[in-house]
């Protein structure tokens, strides 16, 4: 096609083309692209990760793409399609680029029953960008080259691409193939587009001109790298940051402007400080529910404007005085060219109203990230991390009470430690957790997972310890799933009935002896004070570790305030 074009295997161009977009790991389950596995070994230097489930697969693809920014790689072959797709909704709903590939059908057996096999395309439709299928061997070159352009393109996501056969069988046909790769695809994000002037300056003057604005910045900021530029800004005007859940890491928790994680599963003092303000200044954040409290936190009406590379997200729930179509780090950087430091003086006494609704909110829950309470309270183990993470950790959460727990009690206190979290799976965070440090292996990554997140999941333990990933996962145990203590409170009209606890506890379990046995290092802890000491220990084991935290089954965690 190119005019270099040789003969070759579908499988050995497959193998090629992964290895030149940088690809170092795939999580699978046989038995998919066997052809292509085999010369994975011959040709390259790609790690081949057998996992115990394709949803774990995908986890982990989800958890190496969002510690580096490179696509994850998972693969199944067609029988476990749909436990695949079921591992992307996480990645599409957290934006994060994640390349499935899957097995299909031949169109001679199509529609005959044949063993194991539906029509798989239709699931992958809601939870990917780009859904195709590559029944002839001659395009797996374009093909591939489409699945990268897409997943890091523009707001990265899913692919997938579905190969015919049952195991995807045509990687073994020949063709005149070339196994040509771009490398600007290789990573998000592949280009910077710039904000037309005018649309970025009127968003600088409205945020230069407002006496109690306020930045809530989101996973886009991370994804375009554009922390720095995000912090100077602030930093030159003097406005206070919330982010989202998904940008928790774009301003560290110890920095004199952050003001926490705004929305649902939040920090008291973000909420207030972002529905006392009076412009608020989004940037790469969809403005979805979570991140607004269904959009409570801040009201519709706000005076707001708004930054991000999605034409179609600008002011889909705010109306905007200013819409800027751009890279948030192109956007940022024109507008710290022109920002105009005298106009922070405006905003003294605005900061330090923020800055005290921090403190207040520091001194109230000094206490509980401070118990000695045992059984361990969880806001405790929160604060131990957030003493004790190295700075340049990958701090992974998993969704529900951990992703509540951490996304307001947990702070990160270095620019170069990583937040990544469950976009609202149980169970993602420790493969996820698994992915990532296969990504980042030079990186302490730690986990943080309720039992019921890490039940999921616990057979990749065994998967770690045979491919030493040596994560850290630190399990909050209480013997059940309590955030739906407080609906089921409900639902029984106000307390429920001892039966009714059936719903949502477990029987009692040592985790740290289950991790043992399967051959990791598993560390127990059922005292505050011996807290410090297994995480310290957990981080320096150099092997894969479960942390075993016994907490207290009725600590709830904080709701989100709306005033
Ligand atoms: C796939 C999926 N199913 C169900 C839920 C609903 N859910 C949210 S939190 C939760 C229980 C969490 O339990 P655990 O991880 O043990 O944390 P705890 O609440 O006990 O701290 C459930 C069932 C979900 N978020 N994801």
């Amino acid at each position: 096609m190119l005019g270099h074009n040789r003969r070759m295997t579908g499988a050995e161009c497959l193998a090629d083309m992964l290895e030149g977009y940088g690809v170092s790991h795939v999580f699978h389950v046989p038995a998919v692209l066997r052809k292509t596995f085999a010369m994975m070994e011959s040709r390259t230097r790609i790690k081949r990760l057998h996992v115990h489930g394709e949803k774990a697969a995908a986890y982990m693809a989800d958890g190496y793409a969002r510690a580096s920014g490179k696509p994850g790689v998972c693969m199944a072959q067609v029988i476990g399609a749909l436990n695949l797709a079921a591992g992307l909704r996480d990645a599409w709903l957290a934006h994060s680029p994640v390349i499935a590939m899957t097995g299909g059908r031949e169109p001679r057996t199509k529609f005959r029953k044949v063993y194991q096999e539906i029509d798989d395309i239709p699931a992958f439709e809601p939870v990917t960008k780009f859904n195709a299928t590559v029944d002839d061997v001659s395009r797996f070159p374009d093909m591939v080259r489409q699945a990268f352009r897409v997943a890091v393109s523009g707001t990265p996501g899913p692919v997938h691409l579905q190969f015919r056969g049952n195991e995807g069988q045509n990687d073994a046909e020949e063709a005149e193939l070339e196994p040509l790769v771009e490398p600007a695809f290789r990573q998000v994000p592949p280009f910077r587009p710039q904000p037309d002037g005018a649309s970025a300056i009127a968003a600088l003057t409205h945020l230069q001109e407002a006496e109690r604005p306020v930045i809530v910045a989101g996973g886009g900021v991370r994804a375009s790298g554009a922390a720095p530029e995000l912090i100077a800004l602030a930093e030159t005007l003097q406005v206070p940051v919330a982010t989202s859940l998904n940008g928790k890491d774009c301003i560290p928790g110890s920095h004199p402007l952050s003001v926490g994680v705004v929305g649902t599963y939040s920090r008291e003092s973000a909420n207030r400080v972002v529905n006392r303000a009076g412009l608020i200044c989004f940037i790469g954040t969809e403005t979805g529910g979570m991140t607004t409290h269904f959009w409570a936190v801040p009201k519709i009406g706000t005076p707001a404007v708004q930054i991000d590379i999605n034409p179609e997200a600008l002011g889909r729930n705010y109306p905007l005085l200013a819409a800027v179509n751009a890279d948030a780090k192109a956007a940022l950087s024109l507008m710290l060219d022109n920002a105009d430091p005298t106009s922070a003086e405006r905003r003294k006494s605005w900061v330090a109203e923020a800055q005290a609704i921090c403190r207040e909110w520091s001194a109230k829950n000094r206490p509980l990230l401070e118990s000695s309470a045992v059984p361990i309270r969880p806001a405790r183990v929160c604060g131990e991390l957030t003493r004790l993470m190295p700075e340049d950790a990958i701090v992974v959460v998993d969704t529900g009470h951990a992703g509540m727990w951490m996304g307001g009690m947990f702070d990160l206190t270095s620019p170069r430690q990583s937040y990544l979290r469950s976009a609202g799976h149980l169970g993602w965070a420790f493969p996820a957790g698994l992915g990532a440090k296969c990504a980042a292996p030079g990186r302490p990554v730690v986990t943080f997972t309720g039992d019921a997140g890490f039940w999921y999941h616990i057979a990749e333990v065994e998967t770690a310890v045979r491919w030493k990933i040596n994560a850290v996962t630190v399990v909050n145990n209480n013997a059940s799933g309590n955030q739906s203590k407080r609906g089921f409170d409900r639902a029984y009209g106000g307390t429920q009935t001892e039966q009714a606890r059936e719903l949502w506890t477990f029987n009692p379990m040592n985790f740290a002896r289950l991790a043992q046995d399967m051959g990791a290092l598993g560390i127990r802890v059922e005292r505050p004070a011996e807290l410090a000491g297994a995480i310290e220990r957990g981080l320096t084991a150099d092997r894969p570790v479960v942390v075993d935290i016994v907490t207290d089954i009725d600590a709830l965690a904080p709701l989100a305030v709306t005033g």
